[in-house]
């Protein structure tokens, strides 16, 4: 095979007791440095035209000798330091919080500057470690903001959100807004265009030393769902974050400064989205932590019904719960004492006790 390319996807985890037992014995190996533990591979050979795939025993492939594989299983199970200050030894939750007139999921309640600050600081109350602040919808179809807008609407909220107690983010394509909301605070860069969209963030990024979420998306929100295709989207959504981690440091953004999000819904079909959720533990290969954003999106309606927004709220709960499940450190949702508690149950029932 020409041009093949090495994958790892961590398969069959155990969780609290059952973990700590198997990494004493050596019959496992940690996700991520985490709690977590994996007790098989896949190890998959090639690119997304073509593939081989095995499946074998962690402990086996702990035991190559192959220097690429032990490289890529040392990616996989590091510990990952803290991002933006926060430790990852538990799921994180960022809420999110619209400044835009248009946004899809709360109708525009949340677009005046006091009621944006408002939301914030019930989120954080709720128990968000995140808010992520944003000033131009990217749904599907939406059109681009002008930066001096984007600005306009969201400088006032983080001016609102100084001596918050939560992280900041902000979400946002463009370096200038990335620079103000630097100066006002933010800690994160949480940009859907991966630093790709302006010429300049990924310098912004490396001079302002915020951390950044690189997403994969797929084409421009306004045409991004029409009709998109990939050969094999869980290793193309690897191999397109895989290459802005690496512009991203070549730009002198440290690797302990970068998340990676697969972009569930941006340029993706509704069997691409859960072919990205099943295959998300490939992404740890990544070595960073792992960012999923599935809050109410439309593939959550497509999977179980769900016509509006709001009603995908327990689908959503799960979507959060399958990627914690695969060692996912960080979700973005919209409703954060929710998914607090969804967590919450899910790990206290897969470890055996509450925290
Ligand atoms: C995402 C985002 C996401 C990250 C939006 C929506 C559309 N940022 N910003 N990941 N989605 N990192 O919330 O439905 O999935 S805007």
């Amino acid at each position: 095979m020409t041009d093949a390319k090495l994958y790892l996807r961590p398969l069959g985890f155990l969780y609290g007791d059952a973990a700590d037992a198997a990494l004493n014995s050596g019959v496992a190996l940690p996700l991520a440095g985490g709690p977590i533990a994996f007790t098989a591979v896949e190890l998959i050979e090639g690119s997304a035209s073509e593939s081989e795939r095995q499946l074998l025993a962690a402990t086996a492939v702990a035991a190559s000798r192959d220097r690429d594989v032990a490289a890529l299983l040392d990616r996989v199970t590091a510990p990952r330091p803290p991002f933006a200050g926060l430790l990852l030894d538990r799921p994180l939750i960022m809420g999110i919080v619209n400044v835009t007139p248009d946004s899809f999921s709360d109708g525009g309640l949340y677009d005046k500057t006091d009621g944006a600050v408002m939301h914030a600081a019930e989120l954080a109350k709720a128990g968000a470690d995140i808010v992520d602040i944003g000033g131009e919808s990217t749904r599907p179809g939406s059109d681009a903001v002008q930066e001096a807008d984007e600005l306009a609407r969201v400088v006032p909220v983080l001016e609102g959100l100084s001596g918050f107690n939560a992280v900041i983010s902000i979400d946002t394509r463009k370096a200038r807004v990335a620079r103000a909301a630097a100066e006002a605070g933010a800690k994160i860069f949480n940009d859907v265009s991966a630093l790709t969209h302006d010429k300049d963030s990924l310098a912004a990024a490396a001079e302002t030393g915020l951390a950044v979420v690189l997403m994969h998306a797929k084409g421009e929100p306004k045409t991004m769902q029409d009709d998109p295709r990939y050969d094999d989207v869980a290793l193309e959504v690897y191999d397109y974050l895989a290459s802005r981690i690496a512009a991203a440091e070549a730009a002198g953004i440290d690797r302990a400064r970068i998340a990676a999000d697969p972009g569930l819904g941006f340029g993706k079909t509704l069997t691409h989205n859960l072919a990205i959720l099943a295959n998300l533990s490939l992404l740890h290969g990544l070595g960073v932590p792992l960012l999923v954003g599935a809050s109410r999106k439309r593939f959550i309606g497509g999977v179980s019904g769900g016509e509006t927004p709001e009603t995908r709220e327990p689908g959503s709960y799960a979507a959060a719960i399958a990627g914690a499940a695969q060692g996912a450190q960080l979700f973005r949702v919209h409703d954060v004492a929710g998914t607090r508690q969804a967590l919450a149950v899910w790990l206290a029932s897969a470890v055996g006790k509450g925290s």
